[in-house]
């Protein structure tokens, strides 16, 4: 039996962080034997907040080595950059035509992200959640991985496809895209900023002390993690609303060592930060340290990851391509002679 289709991306706006790899990269790794997987460097998301050409370019490298050194296996699963595929800014111009603009301006990231850029919005910006539409939708997936912020997102996905596309142009009731359905992570835990547990951890935080990224030297994570804020309360909890920063580095040091919380809140119960920053030093530092040697290698001798993405390419351009020209014939263009 066929296996189902999977698809998910990160963009490279700056150094992954272990939220990025807890609550999206780890699990891929487990989905793909389950399902035949694509997943993308999203690059052409990146450029829709200012950036840095020099580094959007490093990152982008960078994190398609990642996605490898954190266990994705490039003989399971397809890995590719996303501009590196033209069908994906073709179909979202495709989908802008049949995409009411109100439709667009209800999307909570847009509302959120524009307020940061101030009077320096993009119309990439507002079209963000149309040209994620388009990387869905040109691979027939059957399931996207989403935590609760891009539920929205996926949501549109789905109208797009079903209201604005199936429903207008297809004949004999045959569908043109595939209907994707959201795959909520069991374990999709958000994880915080170290210096406010009420806020995510993110990749564009200007705060470096914010974030453990995936790179971080032993040296930087003991002093990340020594600064991370704390209260003023003794032994540690989960779920106490008052005391976010203890969920947050307790969920982390449970996803990191891979214990049960129920181990961790009785580990932890009669703990004080003093003892227990060290151990959670300790734990990160000993699960990014095979990421980090498998990410050394690969990018010392840039072969096998160039290798990589050469046939995570032609694969993705092979299979984009059919459902691209299906839905250029559905809406009207003529074929190519
Ligand atoms: N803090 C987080 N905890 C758990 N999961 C997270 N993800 C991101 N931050 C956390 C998940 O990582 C995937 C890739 O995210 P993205 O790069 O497409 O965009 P993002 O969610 O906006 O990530 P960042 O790190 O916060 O980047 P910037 O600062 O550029 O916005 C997604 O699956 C996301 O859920």
């Amino acid at each position: 039996m066929n296996k189902k289709r999977l698809l998910s991306g990160v963009q490279p706006t700056g150094e992954l962080h272990i939220g990025n790899w807890l609550g999206a990269i780890r699990n891929w790794v487990t989905l793909q034997n389950q399902y035949e997987s694509y997943v993308c460097v999203v690059d052409l998301h990146a450029i829709t907040v200012p950036h840095d050409p020099k580094k959007l370019k490093e990152n982008t490298l960078k994190t398609a080595a990642l996605y490898v050194a954190c266990g994705m296996d490039p003989n399971e699963c397809t890995i590719f950059i996303q501009s590196h595929i033209a069908a994906h800014s073709e179909l979202c111009w495709l989908l802008n035509c049949v995409t009411p603009i109100n439709w667009m301006e209800r999307m909570i990231q847009f509302k959120e992200k524009a307020v940061k850029q101030g009077n320096n919005v993009s119309l990439g910006l507002l079209d963000y959640p149309v040209l994620m539409a388009a990387d869905i939708l040109l691979y027939d997936a059957d399931v996207v991985p989403v935590g609760e912020d891009q539920k929205q997102h996926l949501e549109l996905a789905r109208n797009i496809a079903q209201q604005r596309i199936n429903s207008r142009f297809s004949i004999n009731n045959k569908s043109i895209l595939k209907v994707p359905e959201p795959l909520i992570m069991k374990d999709g835990s958000k994880i915080m900023s170290l210096c406010d547990g009420k806020s995510k951890m993110s990749k564009s935080d200007p705060n470096e002390g914010s974030r453990i990224t995936l790179l971080d030297s032993p040296d930087i994570i003991k002093k990340k993690i020594k600064r991370a804020k704390t209260d003023q309360y003794f032994g540690l909890e989960f779920n106490n609303p008052e005391r976010p920063e203890a969920h947050n580095l307790l969920t982390i040091y449970a996803m990191v060592t891979d214990k049960e919380k129920e181990n961790i809140k009785q580990e932890c119960a009669n703990m004080g930060w003093g003892k227990f920053k060290p151990l959670l030093t300790e734990a990160i530092i000993s699960a990014l340290e095979p990421i980090q040697e498998k990410y050394n290698l690969l990018m010392q001798d840039k072969s096998e990851l160039n290798q990589i993405l050469k046939n995570g390419t032609n694969k993705a351009e092979q299979v984009s391509t059919i459902t691209l020209n299906r839905v250029k014939n559905s809406i009207g263009l003529l074929n190519r002679i």
